[in-house]
């Protein structure tokens, strides 16, 4: 993969333009600082499962050990992680635009560690633990293999959104008023499988954005964008702050 790459110049005056930014994370922007992408996460230990088949509601009340597991094993991995050069150049991009929403799938936390300020976790964060009945956070013993919650006794589940359910109204009302008002939308290391995340680059470019991806690897939706980067995350978003920087300072 190339150490650097050419943003194209009018995709860097659109952004530069732009009154309003609103920039989608998939688990592709945390690759470069080795937590495996969702589908891969199953490289090694996990090759035998679907994502689907963990995580669900289902699947965590067939097998709350198992799922747990998994949960544990993604959160020591992920707190070894450190974010990584695509994720500093976002948090960069924030103060360099008039108004950026940062809308990640991802449940890392890598954003806010990277210095973002206004991260809207679509589909929660890893870290959180929640009680499966009440819904409500909660403390809970990290080194139990089932965790439980202190309140009512029941099981406690990661702070997650599942597949099967809906998104946290705060985190969906902020993603789809920010696609429809934004006027350039950029989609980053993400497949666009899971809806309704995936759905947001529509909605933009209905209301009028320009609309832009940059993956590794080139998308089915490529062709629908206005401009599509094959490149990682960690070398274009920096050639990005650069260009938008006049090629004054290297990040
Ligand atoms: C819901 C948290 C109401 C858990 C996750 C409409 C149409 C079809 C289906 C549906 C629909 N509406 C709802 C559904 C059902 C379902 C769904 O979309 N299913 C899919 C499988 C078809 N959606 C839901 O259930 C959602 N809820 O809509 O509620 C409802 C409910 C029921 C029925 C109807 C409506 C909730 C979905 C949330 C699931 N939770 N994560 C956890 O993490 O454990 S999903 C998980 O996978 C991620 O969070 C992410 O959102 C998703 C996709 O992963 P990506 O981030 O894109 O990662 P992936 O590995 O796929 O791709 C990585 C990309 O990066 C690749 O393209 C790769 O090329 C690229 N890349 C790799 N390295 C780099 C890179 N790019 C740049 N640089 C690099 N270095």
């Amino acid at each position: 993969m190339s150490a650097n790459v050419a943003i194209p110049s009018d995709m860097v005056e659109a952004i530069r333009d732009a009154r309003h930014l609103c920039v989608l994370t998939g688990a592709g922007i945390s690759a470069e600082s080795g937590v495996p992408t969702f589908r891969d996460a199953h490289t090694g230990l996990w090759s035998q499962y679907r994502p689907q088949d963990l995580a669900t509601a289902d699947a965590f009340l067939r097998d709350p050990e198992l799922v747990w597991r998994w949960y544990h094993w993604r959160q020591n991995l992920i707190a070894k992680a450190e974010p990584n050069p695509a994720h500093l150049a976002l948090a960069r991009l924030e103060a360099m635009v008039p108004r950026l929403t940062l809308i990640t799938q991802n449940v890392d936390g890598l954003h806010q560690r990277a210095g973002s300020t206004e991260v809207t976790e679509f589909h929660g964060n890893i870290f959180v633990n929640r009680c499966f009945i009440e819904g409500l956070e909660i403390e809970c013993d990290k080194d139990t293999a089932v965790p439980t919650c202190p309140a009512c006794g029941g099981l406690a589940r990661p702070g997650v959104v599942w597949f099967g359910e809906t998104i946290p109204e705060v985190a969906l009302d902020t993603a789809l008023t920010a696609a429809r008002d934004c006027d350039f939308f950029l989609s980053i290391g993400t497949s666009s499988l899971v809806y309704p995340a995936a759905g947001l680059a529509d909605l933009a470019r209905e209301a009028g954005a320009v609309v832009a991806e940059i993956n590794s690897q080139t998308t089915d939706l490529a062709c629908s964008y206005n401009f599509a980067i094959q490149a990682q995350a960690g070398v274009a978003l920096p050639a990005l702050v650069n260009s938008l920087l006049g090629h004054r300072a290297a990040l």
